[in-house]
């Protein structure tokens, strides 16, 4: 249990980079036969997608999901042919028209103000194309799709498309393509990893440049959109998970362990726990050691790692300081399980999404609460906001001054130009004040 400045030092992140799991590296070895970083193997793998296109990308999908697809795009009768359990498609349309209904609600629109200057504003208009990167390995991420798609949706991207990596057997989950002809998206590609990232960004034969590109993915992926960056627009850098609880003595000791466990299980997960009483954090030690016990494997391993491996906890002599703390430590999730929880909103300034009372698990944010499940992790969420939709638009400023605004203005431009050594600008703004039509137009 940490306390004070120990506290305050546990909770200071440092930019890292991704810490590469000793498995990882083994991996790399045997499929590539040498020792190289993941950087230098997503170099290797972007290098070469830019290269050879298509034929790159089934030659990386054969080698590292361990299938040759016949082809890369998942066709139109297999998206109208997948098929779910009424009770699963039924959650899939819920959590679409929730999410939809959440970014209709946002205010997104551009302003032109009228003066006597003459008009300024901001034009918005929606991204082009947007590519979706949509997790396969340990689960398929179904609300990951729906949680990226529909804010670009809302924002009026007409062209997006869906890569995710296919299952050793070729097939792609029946949920993702139940999800996507829902949305209505019909290219999806069978294509995940670092390859996926490549294609997105430098466009093959079959798949077009995108962009921007959108969705959490594995350290590959990651890495990848970092080095993509430019090439293309990329919304976050997602890692790994974080959910920070603050609880007092009035908290349920099963439902903050049964918050942390729930974030735990997902894979490098970081949970977080500050309470303001010592009591409480005896009971959730115990929900906490039942609760896991209980849970089926693998789910049980993977939340052991994360609580063992990475678990915080933290007594905080009173709200304030537990709300300074969270502050500090920027968490994707911040859950408020006090007595009083909306007087504490005002006090929060960094966090992905707040999930305030004991009604508002975060698990339930992953998928129908409403809001994106794809926020700013590592600390971000000091400079980045969840997925939303102005990720998926661009402003385009609008300047339309008139005569009397250059004459009451263009002067100070023209100062600052000249300071600025930059003549031929300042004698650009002097043409208008020099030309006697204008000057006497108002
Ligand atoms: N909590 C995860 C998102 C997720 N959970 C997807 C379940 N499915 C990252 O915030
Ligand atoms: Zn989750």
């Amino acid at each position: 249990v940490l306390e004070g400045l120990a506290a305050r030092a546990a909770l200071t992140r440092n930019f890292n980079e991704i810490p590469v799991p000793g498995a990882v590296l083994d991996r790399i070895e045997a499929t590539f036969g040498e020792q190289l970083s993941p950087t230098q193997v997503v170099e290797r793998i972007l290098a070469d997608v830019q290269a050879r296109g298509d034929a790159a990308l089934l030659d990386w999908t054969e080698r590292l999901d361990g299938h040759r697809p016949a082809r890369l795009a998942v066709s139109a009768e297999e998206i109208a042919s997948a098929s779910i359990s009424p009770e699963l498609h039924d959650a899939v349309r819920l959590a679409i028209a929730r999410v939809r209904a959440f970014y209709e609600a946002q205010p997104a629109h551009g302003f032109l103000e009228h003066g006597p200057d003459g008009a300024l504003g901001q034009l918005v208009r929606p991204l082009g194309r947007v590519g979706v990167y949509v997790p396969g390995g340990l689960a398929p991420l179904i609300s990951t799709l729906i949680h990226t798609a529909v804010p670009a949706q809302v924002a009026g991207v007409q062209d997006i498309v869906v890569t995710t990596p296919p299952a050793r057997d070729g097939s792609v989950h029946p949920a993702i393509l139940v999800a996507a002809r829902e949305l209505g998206l019909t290219r999806v590609y069978r294509v995940g990893g670092a390859q996926a990232i490549a294609a997105l960004a430098y466009g093959t034969q079959t798949i077009g440049a995108v962009d921007k590109i959108a969705g959490p993915g594995n350290l590959f992926v990651v890495i990848a959109k970092r080095l993509v960056y430019g090439q293309t627009g990329i919304e976050s850098l997602p890692g790994p998970t974080e959910t920070l609880v603050v609880a007092d003595d009035s908290a349920e000791a099963r439902h903050v362990a049964a918050d942390l466990l729930a974030q735990a299980e997902h894979n490098g997960a970081e949970p977080v726990l500050i309470s303001t009483s010592r009591d409480l954090l005896l009971r959730v030690q115990t929900e906490l050691n039942g609760q896991l016990e209980a849970l089926p494997e693998p789910n049980r391993a993977w939340a052991r790692d994360s609580v063992q491996a990475r678990m915080k906890v933290v007594l905080a002599a009173d709200l304030p300081e537990a709300l300074e703390l969270a502050n500090l430590y920027a968490p994707e999730h911040l859950c408020l399980l006090t007595r009083d929880p909306w007087s504490l909103l005002g006090q929060v300034r960094r966090a992905g999404g707040v999930f305030v009372g004991e009604y508002s698990m975060e698990a339930l944010g992953d998928y129908v609460a409403g809001p994106s499940h794809v926020m700013p992790t590592g600390g971000t969420a000091r400079f980045l906001s969840p997925v939303n939709v102005r990720d998926f638009q661009n402003i385009i400023s609008v300047v339309g001054l008139n005569a009397g605004a250059v004459r009451r203005i263009g002067p100070a431009g023209a100062v600052l130009a000249r300071a600025e050594g930059l003549e031929a600008h300042a004698r650009a703004i002097e043409s208008r004040l020099t030309d006697p039509a204008g000057a006497q137009r108002t």
